[in-house]
């Protein structure tokens, strides 16, 4: 009885160290395969990423890869910028859903945006600007609830913010100038109520500002010039108490300059210049210094 005890004791040892042998000899994790797939598709001219070895067991090594610590590692960031790398970004990149950073700026990448990035549902910081990506930026995006920073400026977006931009009620920066981003701003950017600073210009957002941009309570920072914006300004900017730059140069913005602008006693630079305003400056901007 004690003997038969003991034997079994040994046989579960031995099937246990047989099995982690057996899960080890896996080798990568899938996070590690994830990214893997994401190189696969990368132009890596200079070999900034060598140090990505498909025998380490986890990629917290390779460079550009941040993990959090301890016994089960995953990849919080990615930061890939400025490395001169073309070709296009993965799907696989909605494998690596616990990145809270992902910086992919100053390269060349192309083609469209995947949707998949929408998967990564802990981003906190999505930087694609300066490459060549193109086509719309996905509705998928959300689904980024805690999106704080995105930017996607200089590059070659085309088509309208999605209509689903505004369910990222975490946003502090939306950074889109330079692409060709069409069609109207959708009115569901009311719902951010958490941004500070909206760059678009230099698109071809067309439409009238829509009056819920009033709702934004936090914006600081408005520039939209260098679109085909038409219409009036709407009043309600002037419930910007905020608002430190409001820059709308080169659009077809016509009526007159609302004298509830007079409100953003905080207004430092303001810039319409180049459309089709008619009127006088009201003299409620009279109390601003510029
Ligand atoms: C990655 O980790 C290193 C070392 O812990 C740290 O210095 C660096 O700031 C981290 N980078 C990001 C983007 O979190
Ligand atoms: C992202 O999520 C969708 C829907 O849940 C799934 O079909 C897709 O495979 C995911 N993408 C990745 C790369 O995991
Ligand atoms: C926008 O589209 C036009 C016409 O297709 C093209 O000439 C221009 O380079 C594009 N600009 C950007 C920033 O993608
Ligand atoms: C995202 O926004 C769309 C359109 O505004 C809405 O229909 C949808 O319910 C939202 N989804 C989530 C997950 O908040
Ligand atoms: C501007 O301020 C005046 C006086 O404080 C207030 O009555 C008015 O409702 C404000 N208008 C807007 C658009 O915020
Ligand atoms: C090795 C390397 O990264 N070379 C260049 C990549 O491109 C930038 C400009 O975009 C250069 O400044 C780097 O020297």
């Amino acid at each position: 009885m004690e003997k038969t005890s003991y034997d079994l004791l040994i046989t579960i040892n031995i099937v246990l160290v047989t099995a982690l042998m057996a899960y080890g000899s896996e080798g990568l994790n899938d996070e590690g395969q994830y990214l893997l797939e994401i190189k696969s598709r990368l132009v890596d001219r200079f070999d900034h990423l060598s140090s990505w070895n498909s025998n380490d067991f986890t990629p917290c090594g390779w460079r550009g890869v941040n993990c959090s610590n301890g016994y089960n590692p995953v990849v919080l960031s990615l930061d890939l910028s400025s490395m001169n790398l073309s070709g296009s970004l993965s799907p696989s990149i909605g494998g690596l859903v616990h990145l809270n950073h992902l910086d992919l700026s100053f390269n060349e990448l192309s083609r469209n945006l995947p949707k998949d990035i929408g998967n990564c549902s802990s981003l906190e910081v999505l930087l694609l600007n300066n490459n060549k990506f193109e086509a719309q930026i996905p509705k998928a995006f959300g689904r980024l609830s805690s999106l704080q920073v995105l930017n996607v400026c200089n590059n070659r977006i085309s088509g309208p913010f999605p209509e689903e931009i505004g369910n990222l009620s975490s946003m502090s920066q939306l950074v889109a100038y330079t692409n060709n981003i069409s069609g109207p701003l959708p009115r569901s950017i009311g719902n951010l109520k958490s941004l500070r600073t909206f760059r678009a210009g230099e698109n071809l957002i067309s439409g009238s500002l829509p009056t819920e941009i009033g709702e934004c309570e936090g914006l600081e920072y408005l520039g939209l010039a260098q679109n085909q914006l038409s219409g009036e300004i709407p009043k309600e900017i002037g419930m910007l108490e905020n608002l430190r730059a409001l820059i709308l140069w080169n659009n077809q913005l016509s009526g007159v300059i609302p004298k509830e602008l007079g409100n953003c006693t905080n207004l430092v630079t303001l810039a319409l210049y180049e459309n089709k305003l008619v009127g006088e400056i009201p003299k409620e901007l009279g109390s601003m210094c510029f």
